[in-house]
C-alpha cells in the first residue's frame, strides 16, 4: 500500500511535488492521508513518529517511510518504469540531479519566503502565526518565517529569494536557449516536476513575468508544462491561477512593485557570471 501525507492546498509546494510526480507516472492506486495546517495536525505525536520535522510530504510504502520531496519524488519514479522521469545516461542524472539540489537548497527556501511575506503575511493572525512557531523544531525555519512576517520586504530572506530565482530562471533560459522542450532535453523529467509547483506560487502571486519578461525561452517551456493535467491538478479550483480575487493574486498584487525594485537592485548590484 501507498500512502501519501500531505496538504490539499494549491501553495503547498513540497506536496505539489509528488501530487505532480504521481500523475506524470500515472499511479493512482495510492491511499490519501490528509493534514490540515490550520489544525497543527503536523505536529501531532503520530504524525511526528512519521516525519520528526513536522513537514509535509511524507510517503509510506507498505510501513516504510519515506522522506523528503524531491527524494519522495526520485522513489515515486522508480516505482514503475511508464514514463521515466530519470534519464539513463550518468552524466546526464549527474545534471538532474544538480538541478534538483539547486532547487532544494534554493528555490525552496525562495518560494518558501515569498509565500510568507505576501500571502501568509495579509491572511494569517499574528498571534496565530506566534503560536504555531511554538511548536517549529526547525531554527532555520522559525528565523525564516518570523522575519518575512516581521520585517516584510526589508527581510534580507526577500532579497535572497529574488536573487536565488533570477539565478536559476538565468541557467534555464540559457539551457533551453537550443531550442530543447525540456531542461533535460527532450524527455520530461523530475527537474519539471520538482521546480514546477514552486515557480506555481510565483504565477499565483502575479510575479511570474518579473522573471520571465525577456526570457523567452523559459516562457516558452513554462507554458508547456502550465497545460499538462498533471499541474493543472494542482489548482484548489478550477481556475485558481486566473481568478484576480484569489488570496494570492491579491497579496501579490500589494508586493509587486517593491519586489521588482528589488529585483533591479539585485541585477545592478550582484555580478552576473
Ligand atoms: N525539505 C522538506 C520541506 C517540506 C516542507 O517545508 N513542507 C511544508 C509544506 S510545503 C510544511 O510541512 N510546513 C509545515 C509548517 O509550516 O508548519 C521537503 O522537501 O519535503
Amino acid at each position: 500500500m501507498l500512502e501519501l501525507y500531505y496538504l490539499e492546498e494549491a501553495d503547498s509546494i513540497c506536496s505539489n511535488r509528488a501530487l505532480m510526480t504521481l500523475a506524470e507516472k500515472g499511479i493512482d492506486n495510492w491511499v490519501p492521508r490528509n493534514l490540515v495546517l490550520l489544525n497543527r495536525d503536523q505536529f501531532k505525536p503520530e504524525y511526528l513518529k512519521l516525519n520528526p520535522k513536522a513537514q509535509v510530504p511524507t510517503l509510506v510504502h507498505d510501513g516504510r517511510v519515506i522522506r523528503e520531496s524531491s527524494i519522495i519524488c526520485d522513489y515515486i519514479d522508480d516505482l514503475t518504469p511508464n514514463a521515466a522521469l530519470k534519464p539513463t545516461d550518468p552524466v546526464d542524472r549527474a545534471h538532474l540531479r544538480e538541478w534538483i539540489k539547486d532547487s532544494d537548497e534554493s528555490g525552496y527556501q525562495a518560494t518558501a519566503s515569498l509565500n510568507f511575506v505576501t500571502k501568509f503575511r495579509l491572511e494569517i493572525p499574528l498571534e496565530q502565526m506566534e503560536e504555531r512557531w511554538r511548536k517549529v523544531p526547525d531554527i532555520d525555519r522559525l528565523h525564516r518565517q518570523k522575519s518575512c512576517v516581521y520585517e516584510g520586504l526589508d527581510s534580507p530572506y526577500v532579497l535572497r529569494a529574488i536573487g536565488a530565482w533570477e539565478r536559476t530562471f538565468r541557467k534555464m533560459e540559457e539551457t533551453l536557449s537550443d531550442g530543447r522542450p525540456w531542461i533535460m532535453g527532450d524527455q520530461f523529467s523530475l527537474v519539471e516536476t520538482t521546480n514546477a509547483p514552486f515557480i506555481k506560487v510565483l504565477e499565483m502571486l502575479r510575479l511570474l513575468h518579473l522573471w520571465l519578461d525577456g526570457r523567452p525561452n523559459v516562457q516558452r517551456w513554462w507554458e508547456s508544462i502550465a497545460v499538462r493535467p498533471s499541474y493543472k491538478a494542482l489548482e484548489e479550483y478550477p481556475g485558481q491561477s486566473e481568478d484576480n480575487e484569489a488570496p494570492h493574486a491579491k497579496a501579490g498584487a500589494v508586493v509587486a512593485n517593491k519586489i521588482e525594485e528589488l529585483l533591479e537592485y539585485y541585477r545592478e548590484t550582484i555580478p552576473q557570471p
